[in-house]
This record gives structure tokens, C-alpha cells and sequence, in this order.
């Protein structure tokens, strides 16, 4: 069956051109791109989207971070969507990131790490809704 899942550009792979090569990547590997936005992330909306991360030390640079830039999320549509996604993009720190995965590929360090994925099917539907409150 297919699922759908979120994945979004950060501000450092925007802010280097990279829209197109990661664009690329991911049809490359077979996913269906159902919705796509580029917007710049409001403060707010940024502690919102890290909600779970409440708390944590590198809250706040991560914020100050995401919303530096534009960011691109988008909408995935495949087979195992969540999982071959997070394949895809591999470990969180691009130093511990598989060879050939997009982190590894372009990632600058763990917090400029280029894209999110959500890590689950029920965080993939509750990140669909924050961004793309229409899609039906
Ligand atoms: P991931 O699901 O791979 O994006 O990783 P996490 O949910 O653990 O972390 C969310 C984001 O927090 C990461 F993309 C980058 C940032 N982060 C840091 O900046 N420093 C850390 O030590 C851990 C995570």
C-alpha cells in the first residue's frame, strides 16, 4: 500500500542551490512528489514543528537556524514512504550518515543537516497537516 510522508528542505541546502538536486534524488528513487511549497518559517512555527524537542539544549539555535532561510516541504507519496525516506536521507549527523545518503552527500553537521523526514507514519500525518492543511 502506499503512504504518504513529509520531508522539507532546511535553509542551508536552499540557501546552496540544492533544491534541484534533492528534488532529483527523490524521483530518482521512485517517490511521487504530491504537494511542494517554499516559504520562510515564522518563529512560532518553527517551535511548533520541533514542539517534541521542548526542552532540549539545541532548541533555540535549531530555531534561529530553520527560519535563517527559506525552507521546501513537501508531500511523499510511495511504498514504505516513511521508511525508505529516512533510508534515503540517512543519520541525523552527516558524519555517522551512511555512504551515498543525501546527509552524507550534503549535510554540513548535525544541525545544518539539509533535510527533516518525519520519522513515523503518525508524525508523517500530524507534519502533512502543519503544512499542507488542504491535501486531501
Ligand atoms: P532526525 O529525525 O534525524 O531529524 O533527528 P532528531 O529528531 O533527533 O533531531 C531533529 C533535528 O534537531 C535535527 F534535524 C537536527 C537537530 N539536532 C541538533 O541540532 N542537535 C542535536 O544534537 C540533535 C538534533
Amino acid at each position: 500500500m502506499k503512504t504518504r510522508t513529509l520531508l522539507m528542505i532546511k535553509p542551508d541546502a536552499t540557501d546552496r542551490n540544492l533544491i534541484g538536486h534533492v528534488v532529483n534524488r527523490l524521483e530518482k528513487a521512485r517517490f511521487k512528489i504530491v504537494a511542494l511549497r517554499m516559504l520562510h518559517l515564522a518563529e512560532a512555527d518553527a517551535r511548533r514543528f520541533y514542539a517534541v524537542h521542548e526542552g532540549k539544549p539545541f532548541l533555540n539555535d535549531l530555531v534561529a537556524f530553520m527560519t535563517s532561510g527559506l525552507v521546501v516541504p513537501m508531500v511523499l507519496e510511495k511504498e514504505n514512504a516513511v521508511e525508505d525516506t529516512r533510508a534515503l536521507i540517512g543519520a541525523t549527523n552527516p558524519e555517522k550518515a551512511a555512504c551515498g545518503t543525501l546527509r552524507w552527500e550534503i549535510g554540513l553537521n548535525i544541525e545544518k543537516n539539509s533535510v527533516h523526514a518525519s520519522d513515523s507514519n503518525e508524525n508523517a500525518a500530524v507534519e502533512i497537516k502543519f503544512f499542507f492543511p488542504d491535501l486531501k
